[in-house]
């Protein structure tokens, strides 16, 4: 039995809220990440799991996550602190048979509790899940400056700011076709907000949630890191283009079509059309 601390799940996660947090997304207790695991991949830890772990109920039931396990970052806890311990800062979590509720297998060893967006992750996961076939495994969450930056002086609507952010640099459409979802400003850790995103995770796997932050999910949580980076530099690219006075010239949308042609990938027509 190997120690938990050494699986690549711990690893992975450590490694990302740390990158996360050097980006600058990750102020404070800003931000959560859930990646669903599977039976194989916990059950070399089983020996490190709580004899008795608590059991919370969810605000809601989540009958299609029956049995599923998450590793979830915990309420209140800081980013910068998940490398230092853990054990505090993160949660296994499984799903019981009902949906109703979940243990926790490992970690929060402070009584803590998992993020307070856990609906908005579960919901998105259960989306993800079936429209991805199973693939999707994470989502992930931060106060992406430029991002939250832009929602302040781009129009809401995420056909125009996803062809925005596909014009601030070549790579944007192949990484982000599907575009980036917009939900209306909301008060975040509900259920409402956490059911908005969800839908719009049908369609994209970007999601904003305007001067907030952003909502990204990938297979893995450096596909999810990588989505989320790239739109955020092309934010980043877009405040200083807008401070510099604007655009002069830019990427034409024929020249989007050529670029979705070479990679191979569909773009978001309405974006392509805005
Ligand atoms: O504090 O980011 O959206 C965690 C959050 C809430
Ligand atoms: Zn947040």
């Amino acid at each position: 039995m190997q120690h938990i601390h050494n699986a690549w799940f711990i690893k992975d996660i450590v490694k990302v809220t740390e990158d996360m947090w050097l980006k600058g997304w990750n102020e404070r207790n800003g931000g959560n990440i859930s990646l669903r695991l599977t039976q194989k991949d916990i059950c070399s830890y089983e020996n490190d799991f709580y004899r008795h772990p608590r059991f919370l109920e969810t605000t809601r039931p989540f009958k299609e996550l029956a049995n599923q396990y998450f590793l979830v970052t915990g309420s209140g806890k800081f980013f910068r602190n998940v490398m230092l311990d853990p054990e505090d800062t993160l949660a296994l979590i499984q799903i019981n048979e009902e949906g109703t509720g979940y243990h926790i297998l490992w970690g929060l060893h402070n009584e803590g509790v998992p993020t307070s967006e856990l609906t908005a992750h579960l919901q998105s996961h259960i989306t993800k899940m079936q429209v991805t076939n199973g693939q999707n495994r994470v989502i992930m969450h931060g106060h992406a400056t430029h991002l939250i930056a832009l929602s302040y002086v781009l129009e809401l609507n995420y056909a125009s700011f996803t062809k925005q952010l596909w014009e601030m640099s070549t790579e944007c459409l192949v990484v982000f076709p599907e575009g980036i979802g917009i939900v209306p400003w909301m008060v975040p850790g509900t259920d409402a907000i956490g059911d908005e995103t969800a839908l719009l995770m049908k369609k994209h796997n970007l999601v904003l949630w305007p001067f907030h932050g952003i909502f990204g999910a990938g297979a893995t949580l450096d596909e999810a890191f990588g989505l989320i980076d790239t739109a955020e530099k092309a934010a980043q690219i877009l405040v200083n283009v807008m401070s510099m006075g604007g655009k002069k010239q830019t990427i034409s949308t024929n020249q989007l079509i050529e670029l979705a042609k070479r990679f191979n990938v569909t773009p978001l027509a309405e974006a392509l059309a805005s």
